[in-house]
């Protein structure tokens, strides 16, 4: 079957799933010349194979809310490919998680896992359940609940879930105190870990830390890098917190960050002691962005608004999908704008991708800029197996590398006769071509 045809087969198949077709039709738009040199593909039926996850596990759960009330949600585990590792992805926890989100993730997840060069397959999970409002037990309860029946179906050489939107340290923490009370083992079947059972120096910090790295590799490859850059970030949770702190390593000027309210936008800049005071609000306080526009009078919050029409030098998206429109990146370019890195996934619709990439503009797909999450997860599980556990310094050379490595598939495989890099073809044509390969040596399974 032709890409093409595969793509109108699925949206027959599954017509209420517009992100997952989105995604696809995103990446099969990519890879098709490079499919095309490869007739042994299509005998294979192997785009269609690559396409519709392994497995879907559904599942409800239950919980008792602090007033003794008892709480229904859905439960989601998306087991997308293992050709080339374990599965491997986060979970998800907030009310807009549905099959149609999670099928998007876990298959962007397979090929961003192939694309860290570590032996990772592609899966993503959830749930519809949202720890905004919720005490720390009804959290601890909901989490419980969850791995009742998520334990069945993970394992260290099966699947290793993680965090993502809604779930951190303090969710792993939970999930993975119910797996070890299931079992009886003490596994690495999460990642994300705390530092004092098994988790790596590093992981908090890596998502934002590689999309900077990433970031910086654009900007090389144009002489300039980010010494004086004004940023416009999008989100303020984990993802969006350490994009900060490394853009203040590397000399940039974070100007905006936001929730899903609003955004502040802060003319004298996001400096060290603000981001601080960002983290301590976020991550203890549980706290709502408009407060920073409180405790710093010079910055504005716009309620129900997002930063992509104020002007500034580079933008990173780093809260959800589809954050990015036509209208915004029109503004964005308007505004001069030379880098859009992605911390999200997908988190820019494909009009707005065509606003960019005919612009000319650096800009990166989240598969390949916000690996580094998922690449130092990698390297939990490695970590884990040894039993060793490896200083920051080993873990962000590493993470490092891993970066620089992706940068250098993206060019290779994107860069177009004019000498632009196409990074979306780039990082689609790399990942897809090493699970392929897998898939073709394993046979029709
Ligand atoms: P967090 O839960 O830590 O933070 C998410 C942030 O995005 C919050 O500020 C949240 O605001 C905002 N947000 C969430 N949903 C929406 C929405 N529907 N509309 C507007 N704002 C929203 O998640 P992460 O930082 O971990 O994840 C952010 C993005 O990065 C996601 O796309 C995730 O898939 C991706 N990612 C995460 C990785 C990781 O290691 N954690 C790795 C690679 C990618 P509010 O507080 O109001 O909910
Ligand atoms: O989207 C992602 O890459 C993540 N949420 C991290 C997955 C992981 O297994 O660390």
């Amino acid at each position: 079957m032709k890409a093409t045809e595969v793509v109108e087969k699925l949206k027959t198949r599954f017509p209420g799933e517009p992100e997952y077709i989105q995604a696809v039709s995103q990446v099969l738009g990519t890879i098709e010349d490079e499919y095309n040199k490869h007739p042994e593909f299509e005998k294979a039926n192997l785009i269609e194979r690559l396409c519709i996850p392994d497995r879907v596990i559904e599942f409800r759960v239950s919980w008792v809310d602090d007033k003794g009330n008892v709480q229904t949600n859905m439960g989601y585990r998306i087991q997308h490919n293992n050709a080339i590792g374990p599965y491997k992805g986060g979970i998800r926890y907030h009310k807009s998680v549905n099959l149609s989100i999670l099928k998007f993730l876990a298959f962007e997840q397979t090929f961003k896992n192939s694309l860290t060069t570590l032996p990772m397959g592609g899966a993503k999970g959830g749930s519809d359940f949202s720890p905004r409002g919720k005490s720390d037990a009804e959290v601890m309860r909901f989490c419980q609940a969850f791995m009742s029946e998520l334990y069945r179906h993970i394992g260290p050489d099966e699947d290793v879930p993680a965090g993502d939107i809604g779930v951190g340290g303090r969710e792993v923490g939970y999930m993975f105190g119910m797996y070890k009370k299931l079992t009886h083992q003490f596994q690495g079947i999460l990642t994300g870990k705390g530092q004092e059972f098994g988790g790596s120096l590093i992981r908090p910090e890596a998502t934002g830390y590689g999309n900077v790295y990433f970031l910086e590799n654009m900007l090389k490859t144009r002489g300039d890098n980010l010494k004086g850059k004004t940023v416009l970030v999008s989100g303020a949770g984990n993802v969006a917190q350490y994009t900060i702190e490394k853009l203040l390593q590397l000399g940039a000027k974070p100007l905006t960050c936001s929730d899903s309210d609003g955004y502040i936008y802060d003319p004298d800049g996001i400096d060290e002691k603000k981001l601080a005071y960002i983290m301590e609000l976020k991550n203890v306080e549980r706290g709502r962005i408009k407060e920073y526009a409180e405790e710093y009078p010079n910055a504005v919050y716009h309620e129900g608004e997002k930063p992509w029409f104020e002007k500034a030098d580079i933008a990173t998206p780093c809260a959800t999908q589809n954050e990015i429109n036509e209208e915004a990146a029109k503004a964005l370019v308007a505004n001069g704008v030379i880098a859009v890195s992605e911390g999200a996934n997908m988190p820019t619709v494909p009009a707005a991708i065509k606003v960019f990439q005919d612009a000319k503009i650096l800009y990166c797909p989240g598969k390949a800029s916000n690996a580094g999450g998922v690449a130092v997860s990698g390297l939990e599980m490695t970590q884990n197996s040894e039993r060793l556990k490896w200083s920051r310094e080993q873990v962000d050379e590493k993470l490092h590398a891993i970066m620089n490595d992706i940068h250098e598939n993206c060019v290779k495989y994107g860069t177009q006769p004019d000498g632009y890099i196409n990074y979306v073809k780039g990082a689609n044509v790399a990942g897809f071509l090493k699970v392929a390969k897998a898939m073709m040596a394993q046979g029709i399974v």
